[in-house]
């Protein structure tokens, strides 16, 4: 799979694509990642990006050529012969979820553009976006750190990339649920000890006891997400 990041600070993203499991994924040839510099798309002389927002009011807004051009550059025109997803991060997006995660992991080609300032033009998002996704209902100050979060979500969910595709079973099974508590040596710290089935040996067991531990913490925490299993809490 190929993305690529718009942002004015390719200085930010760059350094997370050479790290971890997506650092990984890209050494591998699993994930191609590129970024590019906004303002490669400017054609003045001060590279800018950026103007005071009709109607008057606080703060700034991205212009809407550059981010068209390097979109349109990157993705094609908008329309059906394009082969790319075109994303803007931003608070006006739907919500993403693992679901929408693993929708764009399925795709050959994505583009991620990153806004700045108080948003973007909203004749850029008509004209070159396919889809607006939010990470969260808060506010950040652009769309770099959402597309970091993206990046790193859909990189788990390419073939090959976790060596281990027992994760991938043990967490489609326990879908849409919280993870249990988990523990480590040593077995008692703090004065507080590891629960004794986890230390028994008996496999059946463990399985029964966190499959419980994920509901309860599912329940008392996020209740919401037993509803939407329509496991309505009781
Ligand atoms: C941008 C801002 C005032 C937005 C500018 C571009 N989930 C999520 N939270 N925050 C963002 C996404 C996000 C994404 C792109 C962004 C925030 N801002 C800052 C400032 C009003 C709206």
């Amino acid at each position: 799979m190929r993305i690529d990041v718009v942002t004015i600070f390719p200085e930010l993203v760059e350094p997370f694509l050479r790290v971890s499991i997506v650092g990984n994924a890209c050494e591998a040839g699993l994930l191609e990642a590129v970024v590019h510099d906004l303002r490669d798309w400017t054609e003045d002389r001060h590279r800018t990006v950026d103007d005071a927002p009709y109607g008057g009011g606080p703060g700034m807004v991205m212009m809407p050529g550059p981010l068209v051009a390097a979109i349109e550059a990157l993705a094609g025109p908008k329309g059906a012969e394009r082969n790319a997803e075109v994303v803007l991060l931003s608070p006006q997006g739907e919500r993403l979820d693992q679901n929408g995660l693993s929708r764009l992991a399925a795709l050959d080609h994505l583009v991620l553009a990153c806004g700045r300032y108080e948003g973007v033009d909203q004749r850029a998002i008509e004209l070159a976006v396919d889809a607006e996704l939010s990470i969260g209902d808060y506010v950040l100050s652009g769309g770099e750190v959402p597309a970091l979060a993206v990046i790193e979500g859909v990189a788990r969910l390419l073939p090959g990339v976790l060596g281990n595709p027992e994760s991938l079973v043990s967490e489609s099974f326990s879908a849409g649920l919280l993870e249990g508590p988990q523990y480590t040596r040593p077995p008692v710290f703090g004065g507080l000890e590891v629960p004794e089935v986890l230390r028994s040996g008996n496999h059946a067991a463990v399985e029964e006891w966190r499959a419980r531990r994920a509901h309860e913490s599912t329940r008392c925490r996020r209740p919401d997400l037993l509803a939407a299993r329509g496991e309505e809490e009781s």
